[in-house]
């Protein structure tokens, strides 16, 4: 098992940055891991990907240094089980409320007797010619990132933060609007006193913030703001921006 690169970034305070997969053919994450990213997450909660394509999608990246991430559809142990059997190496987990579900998402990807993930790291630990290694590093290297995405769980930070294997929380900025009732409004001062208290909390607690962005603006921000996991949308958003300004310049010129 390869260093988590991700930990080494955190531990000099590093921002890492990376992108959402959502479109389920290797070529797009093949590409993706290509351009220097530090992570890819794919995502199994609102994209249709199941985990056979998550696996060939992440076969593609293996000759790059990019950290293979899985969103989870849910909080669960099979799907938690599922996602690190293909050799994710974390798991980012939506709709972590209160300290009950983020030790419920810790102990899904830690082993007996610590936690609840069955034995059988088939892709994760090379079919078995890594089973050795694997058992001996995984629980070091394996990054859980709980996602912060209600009231209910901005009211809680501090002591879903305060749970032993919660290595990021990520802050999910269309559910965390949506429940304040200010669906998309990034600039809405209850969404940045819900963030700057997840962000004071990560301070105190020494675990790393995240956000999605989705422009530049909101890029620049979340850097300047502190966050050290951030993504740069996703993969059809990133699409959608190249082909609509190349577009864009053609039609300027007809
Ligand atoms: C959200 O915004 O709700 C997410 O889960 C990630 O962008
Ligand atoms: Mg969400």
């Amino acid at each position: 098992m390869k260093p988590n690169k991700l930990k080494e970034i955190w531990s000099k305070g590093g921002i890492a940055f990376g992108t959402w997969v959502t479109i389920g053919n290797p070529d797009v994450s093949e590409i993706l891991a290509h351009l220097g990213f530090d992570w890819l997450v794919f995502d199994t909660e609102h994209a249709p990907l199941c985990m056979e394509t998550v696996q060939h999608m992440i076969q593609a990246t293996s000759g790059t240094d990019i950290v293979p991430i899985i969103r989870v559809a849910w909080n669960d142990m099979v799907l938690i089980k599922r996602a690190l059997d293909v050799g994710a190496y974390g798991v980012v987990v939506p709709w972590v409320n209160n300290k009950g579900d983020a030790i419920k998402a810790v102990k899904a990807t830690q082993y007996p007797p610590k936690g609840l993930r069955g034995t059988g790291p088939r892709r994760a630990a090379l079919y078995g010619l890594d089973r050795e290694d694997y058992f001996k590093k995984v629980e070091s290297e394996l990054v859980t990132i709980v996602q912060i995405e209600t009231p209910e769980a901005v009211k809680n930070v501090d002591e879903i933060m305060s749970v032993e294997g919660v290595s990021a929380c990520f802050i999910g900025p269309t559910d965390l609007t949506t429940s304040l009732g200010i669906r998309d409004q990034q600039n809405h001062p209850k969404f940045i006193e819900a963030i700057e208290k997840v962000l004071d909390a990560g301070k105190k607690h020494n675990i790393p913030v995240g956000i999605m962005t989705y422009n530049d603006e909101q890029l620049i921000k979340a850097i300047e703001r502190g966050f050290k996991f951030i993504s740069l949308s996703s993969d059809f958003s990133l699409l959608i921006r190249g082909a609509r300004s190349f577009l864009e310049v053609a039609k300027k010129r007809i």
